[in-house]
């Protein structure tokens, strides 16, 4: 095991479990600060590091906390990010700054990513990643999660991409990045809310003994970065996507009237999905969340396994 760049503040029990070599799962916090309404974030975000412990893993929630890249947060702290309105979005170029100015951070799939990997850890949970936004041929709006995932060695368990981006540009770009797709027990790539998207995924795995032999097999060979590793909705909670369509349209037409650009965009439709939809996106969103954190330390708990 290699010791966690020093700079990195690491909650004891992570670092007990990383130095045991057990299974850790990192938990993204942008989700929480940007991604949901107080109170619901917290609620979820507490939840989410419970399934990761009743499926036998180590929860480490990644932010940054006056100026200070935390590895596993207390209750209270999930609560700062949750309810303290000047947390900011960070993504891989913000580290630097958040953390020269002391400031509080929610890190973004790309920045939680990096840190993870930097404390050693190989398993990720979120919901949703960034990708190429509608219109980004013309913006050159691609989240910076896809060059992320280029570089950074860490299985990335999420339910897809929400179709407020461009699902099918999202996915060639990640093929020329050289990131591979996984969707598990799926031939369809998932998009979010709903178990469909029109695009078969370019691979499919069934259980989490295979995706970690996919891990080990990948990083082995000396091949970088990222897993993504599309895991649907559950059926029972999935929106359909003729109806999630409107909603995203209407979103994305309002964040346009407005003005909204760059990192404030994916806050502002997120938000704006929520209340369009009266609160069920809400619902469909920490459902997923729950299931691909059961998946999540199922698969760290295979690939600590594969490490003895
Ligand atoms: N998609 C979601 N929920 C989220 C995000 C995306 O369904 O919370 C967040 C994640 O933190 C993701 C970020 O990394 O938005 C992408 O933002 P941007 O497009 O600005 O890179
Ligand atoms: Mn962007």
């Amino acid at each position: 095991m290699t010791s966690p760049h020093p700079l990195l503040s690491v909650a004891p029990e992570v670092r007990a479990a990383l130095d045991a070599g057990g299974p850790v799962v990192a938990l993204e916090s942008t989700i929480i600060s940007h991604g949901m309404p107080y109170p619901r974030n917290v609620e979820m975000a507490r939840e989410v590091e419970q399934i990761v412990r009743d499926g036998g893993a180590t929860p480490a929630t990644i932010a940054i906390l006056d100026g200070v890249p935390r590895i596993g947060l207390s209750a209270d702290e999930l609560d700062v990010l949750a309810s303290d309105e000047g947390v900011a979005k960070v993504s891989i170029r913000d580290i630097g700054y958040v953390a020269a100015r002391r400031a509080h951070g929610a890190t973004t799939v790309a920045a939680t990513m990096r840190l993870a990997a930097l404390a050693g850890i190989r398993v990720f949970v979120t919901g949703g990643l960034g990708g190429v936004h509608r219109g980004g041929e013309d913006t050159l709006d691609v989240s910076a999660d896809l060059t992320e995932m280029s570089r950074t060695d860490v299985a990335i368990v999420s339910a897809g991409v929400k179709s407020l981006l461009d699902i099918g540009r999202t996915l060639e770009v990640l093929e020329t990045l050289g990131v591979p797709v996984v969707a598990y027990r799926a031939d369809e790539f998932p998009s979010f809310f709903s178990r469909s998207s029109g695009f078969t995924a370019p691979m499919r795995l069934d259980t989490p003994a295979e995706l970690a032999a996919m891990m080990r097999a990948k990083w082995d060979l000396g091949l970088e970065g990222a897993i993504s590793i599309a895991n649907p909705v559950p059926a029972a909670d999935e929106i359909p996507q003729p109806e999630i369509e409107a909603t995203i349209r209407q979103a994305l037409a309002d964040a346009d009237a407005r003005g909204i650009r760059g990192k404030d965009i994916t806050p502002y439709l997120l938000g704006r999905i929520v209340e369009l939809s009266g609160g069920a996106s809400l619902e469909t969103n920490i459902a997923l969340v729950r299931d691909n954190a059961r998946l999540g330390a199922a698969i760290a708990v295979e690939y600590a396994a594969t490490t003895a």
